[in-house]
């Protein structure tokens, strides 16, 4: 049962001629009261590539969150050749204890607020923690093909780092949720918190594979 009022922000959709559909409480609208409804009307236009969404009344932005994938327009190309594999991955925190309890109480005592118990990818807590190693999240890739990665970070406050291996080129493709010209990888990428990249790597071996 819903306890908490709630917004949804939309990451990266420019809002053109509607920015009170953009979410942020208390700033573009009042929020949604639980058992309540709202429909956000906006329309994306000229933008193609990796938008987001998520829940964003205080630490609430810790609960739900999705992509807006934007496929270049029919007949149009990317500007790299068409992947093979195209996936969303979504990299976010996870409290035990309830998120809106832990900021509170930071706001109480001046404190800084608890850091999460784990990092998440798409929802689960990954292979480093025994809860969830069973579900984590497996991408399929063979050797050659072209790969696109929509990666998002979703964390609160934390900026996260990203390395692709076994790899003959990695290349980034992103401004502001958008394709743009690719910049080769040279080791890692650091994306801060609420921001997406693109991701382009052809595989050069096999997983699992050494
Ligand atoms: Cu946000």
């Amino acid at each position: 049962m819903a306890r908490y009022n709630v917004t949804i922000h939309w990451h990266g959709a420019r809002q053109i001629t509607t920015p009170w559909a953009d979410g942020p409480d208390f700033i573009t609208q009042c929020p949604i009261r639980p058992g309540g409804s709202y429909t956000y009307r906006f329309t994306i236009s000229g933008q193609e590539g990796t938008l987001w969404w998520h829940a964003h009344s205080s630490w609430l932005r810790a609960t739900v969150n999705g992509a807006i994938v934007i496929h270049p327009k029919l007949g149009d190309s990317y500007l790299f050749p068409k992947p093979k594999c195209d996936s969303v991955i979504a990299l976010g925190e996870w409290w035990d204890a309830n998120p809106i309890e832990v900021i509170r109480e930071a706001t109480r005592t001046g404190a800084t607020p608890n850091v999460s118990d784990a990092y998440t990818i798409n929802g689960q807590p990954g292979d480093l923690y025994k809860c969830s190693n069973k579900d984590t999240v497996i991408v399929p890739i063979d050797s050659g093909e072209t790969n696109l990665i929509r990666v998002i970070n979703s964390t609160l406050n934390q900026q996260l780092f990203i390395t692709i291996v076994h790899v003959s080129s990695s290349h980034c493709h992103c401004k502001n949720g958008n394709f743009k010209e690719g910049k080769a990888i040279e080791s890692f990428l650091t994306l801060m918190t609420t921001r997406m990249l693109m991701l382009i790597w052809v595989m050069n071996r096999k997983m699992g594979s050494k």
